[in-house]
């Protein structure tokens, strides 16, 4: 495997403690990565094709399905569902219940998913008492999309409080409409809104009046990080307030880019002159071009990163501060050590869930992986 050789350098570099993890593995076993931890996957639920959750009221774990209802992870498996959307949405191509957020005080609940006419939408639904209050739902964002796929979705409320947005490029292949790099457009970035600001001034949202690009007439106030092809997953890194952003390749290079949590936004991750850290089809590098701080070829691996969190949970020692992902196609659980946005080690968990769409944290900072498949399972010390 590609990813055994080219990471065989830097096994040394891995932990002590990860290393005395391993001796429980078999013999017998082919010899890859060292895994950072010993883990194995706990399935705690089955659900219709899940895809997105997060980390709602008094512990509980909201799970997004993709055709548009959500439930809550019980001891028994899912509930029935607490929202359903599902004459709201379609399923075709990438399109669905694509996201699902909380806000930092837990007070309102978000949904991110493509309407009936494929224009990506967030609304914004309060909850009293831990429920959702129906009546008071309202639409935060809208954005027309050119193609039914590189919808993105993912929404997160960063450490600030304000909400991002992760939209891909709209679509079709190689961006044909240049938008990873056009600032007039907000396809192909992370946004950064304040949904709050909104509530109060009787506007869907506003816009945090620190954004990279509010001075700029030329730019859309909105943009946060531009150059991006389809961000399916990104997170902050609860440790240390990072960003994380898993962008899927077009067809050769899966990456992962990092901003510190001091970022003042603006990066320019490079999509659609850059694939990775290669020109894309004779492109040239920006000169503000901030690469991935790692990037993987499909050749034996994968076909889509599946961008998941970095663990902060107490279950797994050995996994803390390690940044989890994984592929579509390849459904293994990955692991990489990052410092200061160097990464100094990678793994591999040595456990696979199918295809893996989506990582899903818990308020201790345990993690889920969803398998579209079904599978919800927990990442529990094996
Ligand atoms: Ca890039």
């Amino acid at each position: 495997m590609k990813f055994r050789t080219r990471s065989s350098a830097i096994i040394g570099t891995i932990s002590l403690i990860a290393s005395l993890a391993l001796t429980t593995a078999s013999a017998d076993e082919p010899r890859g990565p060292r895994p950072a931890a010993d883990v194995k996957l706990t399935e705690v639920a089955k659900a219709q094709n899940p895809i997105a959750g997060a980390a709602g009221p008094r512990g509980t774990v909201w799970i997004a399905e993709r055709a548009g209802t959500v439930r809550v992870l019980t001891d028994g498996g899912l509930s029935e569902p607490v929202l359903d959307i599902s004459s709201e949405t379609t399923t075709d191509g990438e399109r669905g219940l694509l996201g699902v957020a909380f806000d930092k005080r837990l007070a309102y609940f978000y949904i991110s998913y493509t309407d009936l006419e494929g224009t990506s939408t967030i609304d914004e639904i309060a909850l009293r008492n831990g429920k959702l209050q129906p009546q008071t739902r309202r639409t935060v964002f809208t954005q027309t999309q050119p193609y039914e796929n590189h919808n993105g979705g993912d929404i997160k409320f960063g450490p600030d409080g304000y909400l991002y947005i992760a939209l891909g490029d709209g679509g079709a292949g190689g961006d044909p409409h240049g938008n990873g790099q056009k600032l007039d457009t907000l396809l192909g970035k992370i946004l950064r809104i304040d949904p709050a600001g909104g509530r109060q001034s009787g506007k869907p949202y506003t816009i945090p009046r620190n954004n990279p690009f509010v001075n700029d007439p030329n730019a859309l106030d909105e943009i946060w990080a531009y150059g991006l092809r389809n961000p399916w997953r990104f997170s902050f890194d609860s440790g240390t307030g990072d960003m994380l952003i898993a962008d899927v390749g077009q067809s050769d290079w899966e990456e992962v880019d990092w901003a510190p949590a001091r970022s003042r936004g603006g990066e320019n991750y490079g999509w659609a002159s850059m694939e990775g850290t290669h020109p894309f089809r004779g492109g040239t590098e920006p000169a503000n071009h901030t690469p991935p701080v790692f990037e993987y070829d499909r050749n034996g691996l994968g076909c889509a990163v599946t961008g998941g969190y970095v663990y902060r949970g107490q279950a797994i020692p050995a996994l803390r501060g390690q940044y989890l992902y994984s592929d579509y196609c390849d459904g293994t659980v990955r692991t990489l050590k990052l410092k200061y946005g160097k990464v100094t080690g990678q793994s591999d968990l040595g456990v696979t869930n199918g295809e893996v769409i989506s990582f899903v944290q818990d308020g201790a900072g345990e993690l889920y992986v969803l398998a579209i498949g079904g599978s919800v399972s927990r990442i529990d010390a094996a």
